[in-house]
């Protein structure tokens, strides 16, 4: 039983640190040492502060061992230099970089071979913090794809096209109203901000049974969305004025229609496939212009979650069953949405689809514990954020691992952001 988990955790941060070495082995040094955008980290800062990270949990902490290099803690402390200041500052190069996790993971491994996943600790109960730093390790990958995608240049990164939409999916989904209970107490490597599962009353609601697709986002443009200030919330507007938006993040004119460029692809926008890269206040307008509103976070984990059948709530729409490639579009197999359709086995019971997976989806609930919150183990991942400018995001994308993606997992960012791999899904009241 613990050997299974031991080697479950192994093969987990091995799985993370291929996608990490795919990532940064796929552009030569000077292009991971470069700023590609003022909001982004080079990328060779998010390699050397995923090792710190592990360094910090699972050697030092866990492991009780003596540091790997404590000279090096100030400098991959994301609190301590914003993105912008992060190119200026000694960061190791290249060769020292991949030498330092390279050696990190091998204590790492070690400490795993060695300490009891005890269940009295709540730190090893589950492997956890293994299984955070897994997790986090994750994260950075798909912060890292978000590089890529904003790096110049020749296409570095392959991957197979997204399936094709299978089945026909439109219109929306109505969620029958009462209880059911969000979060977690049973997810085992589920972050503190998931946590406590807590019941939640939730109204009747309609929700799309589907993201809404370029092509239809497309129609908002043509009907001047972006140039009629009805459709967005002040601070949506101010935005838009100031930001100069006219169209999601990397869409060129291409005649009548739209193109993009995709990891360094130039194509047209695929009509059928969810919008991506878009900020909640253009997510805002379209629901207003299309005469709907976002969904809550509550009603997103709702319709995620939710069997009607049973009133007990699911690890993912189509049941508690970890995440296969035929369920949904994650951890970068393919490097963009799949069409609406494409994942009939990924619906929920009541036949939303592509919640998890595709595009991230902004909700119009702000960033707050649940009832019953506590710091674990770090302040600083969830706590610190809490009340702050930022949207939340559901469901996961097709850059996020299904280590990093289930249907309680809260990701958020400030509102104005789309460099992620954002769209959404609209919703409205029943009565
Ligand atoms: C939860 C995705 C907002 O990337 O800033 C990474 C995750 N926390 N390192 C982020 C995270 C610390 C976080 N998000
Ligand atoms: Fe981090």
């Amino acid at each position: 039983m613990t050997q299974d988990l031991r080697l479950t955790v192994a093969a987990e941060l091995e799985r993370a640190r291929a996608r990490t070495a795919g990532l940064t082995d796929a552009v030569d040094d000077a292009d991971l040492v470069r700023q590609h955008s003022p909001i982004m980290s080079p990328l060779v800062w998010d390699l050397a502060h995923v090792g710190n990270q592990e360094e910090l949990w699972l050697v030092r902490d866990v492991g009780g061992r003596e540091p790997v290099r404590r000279d090096i803690d100030e400098l991959y402390d994301a609190f301590k230099h914003p993105r912008r200041d992060r190119p200026a500052l000694p960061l190791l190069g290249p060769a020292e970089a991949r030498a330092y996790v390279g050696q990190v993971r091998d204590k790492a491994l070690d400490v795993l071979d060695r300490v009891p996943l005890d269940p009295d600790r709540p730190l090893l109960a589950d492997g956890y913090a293994f299984g955070m730093i897994v997790q986090h390790e994750q994260q950075h990958d798909e912060t890292m794809l978000a590089t890529h995608q904003l790096r110049a240049g020749a296409p570095v990164l392959t991957a197979d096209p997204p399936p094709p939409a299978r089945v026909p999916v439109a219109g929306e989904v109505l969620i029958p109203g009462g209880p059911f209970a969000m979060g977690t107490d049973t997810e085992p490597w589920a972050l503190d901000n998931e946590r406590p599962a807590h019941p939640v009353d939730v109204p009747a609601f309609f929700i799309d049974a589907a993201p809404v697709t370029n092509g239809r986002y497309a129609e908002f443009i043509a009907a001047g969305g972006y140039r009629d200030p009805r459709w967005w919330s002040e601070r949506g507007w101010a935005h838009r004025q100031q930001a100069q938006l006219t169209a999601p993040l990397h869409w060129q004119r291409d005649g009548d229609g739209w193109a993009a460029t995709t990891f360094g692809r130039t194509g047209p926008v695929g009509p059928d496939e969810p919008v991506v890269h878009v900020c909640y206040f253009e997510a805002e307008a379209y629901a207003a212009w299309a005469g709907r509103r976002l969904p809550t976070e509550a009603e997103w984990e709702k319709a995620a979650r939710f069997d009607p059948a049973t009133g007990r709530s699911r690890r993912f729409p189509w049941g508690d069953e970890t995440p296969e490639p035929r369920h949904a579009n994650l951890g970068q197999r393919h490097l963009s949405p799949a069409p609406v359709g494409a994942y009939p086995d990924g619906a929920s019971p009541l036949g939303v689809h592509q919640l998890i997976g595709d595009v991230w989806e902004w909700t119009s609930s702000g960033f707050h514990p649940y009832p019953g919150f506590a710091v674990f183990p770090y302040e600083e991942y969830s706590q610190v954020f809490f009340g702050g400018d930022y949207k939340v995001l559901r469901g996961g994308s097709f850059g996020t691992d299904r280590a990093a993606c289930r249907g309680t997992f809260r990701n958020w960012d400030h509102p104005v952001r789309r460099q992620i791999f954002s769209g959404f899904r609209c919703a409205r009241d029943a009565d």
